[in-house]
C-alpha cells in the first residue's frame, strides 16, 4: 500500500498494522518519495527497530537521505513488539501483584486470591493493545520525522550498494544492517517440548495458564520474567549456573545488592539453586519436570508444567553472509568505534554487534553511523561502559563500580549507605522512597537498599546503587554526572536539590560532606 503523501493517523495505523498481523504476506506500507528508485540514498537502513529508526532520523536532521526497511508493518523492532515494552508491562504487573499479596486483607487491600492473577489474561492484554506502540512508532516516523520506509517486507542485500526488496532495487552508498538477535535455546535434551517458552514465545504461543515454573538462568531476563510468574501466585524455581546476577555482563552488581536481591526472591517464594545443571526437559509431548544436577553434584527433578528460558540469544548475521563481513565467535558482526564493519560502507549496530543488548546501545549506534556516513567522522561510541538496571518486584539499577572494584582500584574507599552496614534492614525503616513508604513503615527491611561508592583521596564518586522505586530514572542522570572528565564529588552532591525524599543519596552525601577525613555512613 502506498502511504506516501497520505496523512494516516494513529488510529487508522493501528487498523492497517492489525490487519496486515492477522493476514501476514500482505502487500508491503511503501513510504516512499516518487524518484525512490532512481535515488541513490546516503544510507539504507535494513531493520527499523530502535537503531535503524535512531539512525534514519539522526540522517535526515543532517540533511541526509535514508531508507529504512523491515519485514514487520511497523518501526520499533523487537522493543514495542516483544520484547521491552512486554517486559516492562510485565514488571509493572510484578510490583502491583507484589503490594497486593503483602498487604493482603490490610487497608484497602482484598485478600490475596491467586486465581486472580493469570498469566495468560495480562499476556493478552499486552497482545491486545501492543498496536498502541507500534502505531505510534509509524505515525512519529512518518509524519514527523519524515522517515523513507518500506514495511512488512524482507529486504535481500544484492550488494553493499543494492537492496531488492519486493522484487525492486534500490541504491545506496552505505548500508546499515540492524536486524537484531533472537533468543536461543541452550543444548538441553527436551527442550524442544511444549512448555518451554522464551521471552518471544510467551507472547506469541503460550496457551494454558501454568501452575509451576522453573526458570533456566540467573541473570536480567530470568529474573525479570521469573519475578512476574512468582508475583502472580505460580511458584517459580530458579536453575542457574553462575550465581544470581553473577553472569559476566553483570560485573559491576555490588555483592550487598545482589544479597537484598537474592533475599528479596526468597521472601516472595522463589527458590533458588546456584551451580546448577539442567540436564533434561522431562516429559512426553509436554513439559512434566525438569532433571538438574545441584552444586553438590547430586541429581534432583522438579516437577513442572512451564519452564522460562532466560539464557543466551545469537545475532542474526547470518543472513548478511554474501557480504564477508568479519564475525566474532559468537556470530556477532565486528565493528570499529564508528559502528563500520570489516567492509567499508557497511555498518551494522544494536544487537548484531557485541556489547550489552540495551535500548541505549541499539539507538546510539544507528545514530553513530549516520553521523559518520554524513561525515562526522571523528564521532565514536563506546558502549562498555554504562548505566544498567533491571526489574525484579523492584527496580535494580546501578553506574560505576561495586565496591569491592573499587576497593581493588582505590586504597582509600568510603560507602555511604541505608540500610547502614551493621544495621539489620528490619530495625531500619529507610530507604524510604516513592514507592517504598509503605514497606518502610509496616515491613521494613522490604522497603530497599541505596549504596554509594566514594574514593576518599579525590572525594569523588565512583560507583552508585540502588534497590528500590523509580530509581532508574535518576540512575541515568547520575551516570553521566558520576562519569564527567572531572567525576562528581561528595561535595558536589551534597550541593543537589532534592525533591522530598527521593533517592536519598542528596541528603546522605550532605551529611558527611563536610568531613576533611571522609567517614562511612
Ligand atoms: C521504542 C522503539 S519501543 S524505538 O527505539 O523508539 O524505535
Amino acid at each position: 500500500m502506498d502511504v506516501y503523501g497520505r496523512f494516516i493517523s494513529l488510529a487508522e495505523w493501528k487498523v492497517l498494522i492489525d490487519d496486515w498481523l492477522a493476514n501476514p504476506g500482505q502487500e508491503p506500507f511503501y513510504n516512499l518519495k516518487p524518484d525512490a528508485r532512481e535515488a541513490v540514498y546516503d544510507a539504507i537502513f535494513i531493520g527499523g527497530g530502535a537503531s535503524g529508526r535512531f539512525g534514519a532520523a539522526a540522517m535526515i536532521a543532517r540533511g541526509g537521505r535514508a531508507l529504512v526497511i523491515d519485514k514487520w508493518p511497523f518501526l520499533g523492532g523487537s522493543c514495542p513488539h516483544e520484547a521491552c515494552v512486554p517486559h516492562h508491562v510485565f514488571s509493572e504487573a510484578a510490583r502491583e501483584l507484589d503490594y497486593a499479596r503483602e498487604f493482603s486483607g490490610e487497608y484497602w487491600y482484598p485478600e490475596w486470591d491467586v486465581t486472580k492473577a493469570s498469566i495468560l489474561e495480562i499476556r493478552d492484554m499486552f497482545m491486545k493493545n501492543r498496536n498502541t506502540g507500534h502505531s505510534i512508532m509509524n505515525f512519529q516516523s512518518k509524519e514527523q520525522l519524515g522517515l523513507e520506509f518500506i514495511l512488512g517486507a524482507w529486504a535481500t542485500v544484492v550488494d553493499k550498494n543494492t537492496v531488492e526488496v519486493d522484487g525492486a532495487r534500490y541504491k545506496c552508498r552505505n548500508l546499515v544492517l540492524c536486524v537484531g538477535a533472537r533468543p536461543t535455546p541452550p543444548d538441553i535434551p527436551g527442550i524442544t517440548k511444549k512448555g518451554v517458552y522464551d521471552w518471544a514465545t510467551i507472547l506469541e504461543d503460550l496457551d494454558y495458564e501454568p501452575n509451576r515454573c522453573v526458570v533456566i538462568g540467573g541473570g536480567k531476563t530470568a529474573l525479570e520474567y521469573g519475578s512476574f510468574i512468582q508475583a502472580t501466585g505460580c511458584p517459580t524455581t530458579y536453575l542457574s549456573r553462575s550465581p544470581i546476577l553473577g553472569t559476566k555482563g553483570l560485573h559491576h552488581v555490588d555483592d550487598d545488592i545482589r544479597d537484598f536481591v537474592v533475599r528479596m526472591l526468597k521472601h516472595r517464594g522463589s527458590v533458588i539453586h546456584e551451580g546448577a545443571e539442567p540436564l533434561e526437559i522431562l516429559g512426553e509431548d509436554k513439559v512434566t519436570g525438569v532433571r538438574f544436577r545441584d552444586a553438590d553434584g547430586n541429581e534432583q527433578i522438579i516437577s513442572t508444567d512451564f519452564v522460562f528460558l532466560g539464557t543466551g540469544e545469537r545475532a542474526l548475521s547470518g543472513q548478511f553472509g554474501s557480504l564477508g563481513l568479519e564475525l566474532n565467535d559468537r556470530g556477532q558482526i565486528v565493528v570499529d568505534a564508528h559502528m563500520e564493519t570489516s567492509v567499508k560502507g557497511v555498518y551494522a549496530c544494536g544487537d548484531l554487534i557485541d556489547g550489552p543488548m540495551e535500548m541505549f546501545k541499539a539507538r546510539k549506534a544507528g545514530v553513530c553511523a549516520a553521523r559518520n556516513i554524513m561525515g562526522e567522522t571523528d564521532y565514536t561510541f563506546d558502549y562498555s561502559d554504562f548505566p544498567d538496571f533491571l526489574h525484579t518486584t523492584y527496580e535494580v539499577a546501578w553506574t560505576g563500580l561495586s565496591e569491592s572494584e573499587a576497593r581493588e582500584k582505590y586504597s582509600n574507599v568510603v560507602v555511604i549507605q541505608m540500610p547502614p552496614k551493621g544495621v539489620a534492614p528490619q530495625d531500619c525503616g529507610l530507604p524510604a522512597t516513592d514507592g517504598s513508604m509503605f514497606f518502610a513503615f509496616t515491613r521494613p527491611g522490604l522497603n530497599g537498599i541505596i549504596k554509594s561508592i566514594i574514593d576518599a583521596d579525590s572525594r569523588k564518586i565512583v560507583g552508585m546503587h540502588s534497590v528500590g522505586f523509580g530509581n532508574k530514572n535518576s540512575f541515568q542522570y547520575l551516570d553521566v554526572l558520576i562519569k564527567q572528565p572531572n567525576g562528581f564529588t561528595i561535595d558536589q552532591m551534597a550541593e543537589v536539590n532534592e525533591l522530598f525524599l527521593n533517592d536519598g543519596f542528596p541528603q546522605l552525601h550532605r551529611l558527611r560532606a563536610g568531613q576533611k577525613v571522609l567517614k562511612d555512613l
